[in-house]
């Protein structure tokens, strides 16, 4: 990477039997998530786009808006469900390059997310940045956070691999789109759609890209699952995403 690209892809970072464990690990919290939430002590939201956001042991469930059952898209924040989860905040293979990518000494957690991106259901996440919604919450601080993907499956054109716009983070906030109800997506016409990478990589690898990165992955049109976590890390002793409260007013100071 250069840093004008702004990413980073780091090639089977985890080995094979990591990789396993960390499967195991995500489908146990996924199927606990899931029969709490069958217990009916739930909080449910309906986001503007219709998205239903179900609260339930301290994760929020991201239900799949048009799979033909119940499918989960995503849980955040999901590091709390499990110790091995909690591992990676503190693991050096992941805290070391976002350190460097976030020009500090040392890093802590922002927030956790685990992708499920099911065969057949998983859909499209469209162009966006994950810096407004982190802005609507954290303000400033926002501009602070970087992800690292780490990857449970083997990323494919077909599966929905990430695709990212090198370079478009220098831009910083870009121009939303006014047709989204949600009002935290990029607007298609403001990409440079022709400059994306799509950023295939076996099980394992992990990516690591700024939250001001225009990305977005397309559905999963396979027979098998790809599922990721996210780790979002920000700069050591800031407080974390689950800590404030979502303010969409704070939109209107964006482009
Ligand atoms: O997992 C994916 O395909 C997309 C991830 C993403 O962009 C997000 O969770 O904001």
């Amino acid at each position: 990477m250069t840093d004008e690209q702004g990413f980073r892809l780091l090639t089977g970072l985890f080995g094979p039997a990591e990789v396993d464990r960390l499967r195991a690990v995500a489908e146990l919290v996924h199927n606990e998530v899931v029969a709490a939430s069958e217990s009916g002590q739930t909080e449910v939201t309906i986001w503007p786009d219709g998205h239903r956001l179900e609260k339930v042991r301290g994760t929020t469930v991201h239900w799949e808006p048009d799979a033909p059952g119940k499918a989960v898209r995503s849980l955040a924040p999901v590091s709390g469900l499990h110790s091995d989860l909690e591992a990676l905040w503190t693991e050096p293979r992941l805290t070391a390059p976002m350190a460097s990518m976030l020009g500090v000494d040392e890093v802590g957690p922002f927030v956790s997310k685990l992708n499920f991106k099911r065969a057949g259901v998983g859909s499209e996440f469209a162009w966006h940045q994950d810096f407004p919604y982190w802005y609507c919450c954290a303000g400033d601080a926002a501009f602070d956070v970087a992800t690292a993907i780490v990857m449970l499956d083997d990323n494919t054109a077909a599966n929905g691999a990430m695709q990212l716009v090198p370079g478009s983070h220098l831009d910083g906030p870009a121009r939303r789109d006014p047709l989204d109800p949600t009002g935290l997506l990029v607007d298609p016409l403001a990409v440079d759609a022709g400059q994306a990478v799509t950023v295939t990589a076996p099980a394992g690898s992990v990516l690591m890209f700024p939250g001001l990165m225009v990305h977005r992955s397309a559905p999963n049109s396979t027979a098998l699952d790809r599922r990721s976590l996210l780790y979002c890390f920000q700069p050591a002793g800031r407080a974390e995403l689950s800590t404030f409260p979502y303010d969409a007013e704070r939109l209107a100071l964006l482009p």
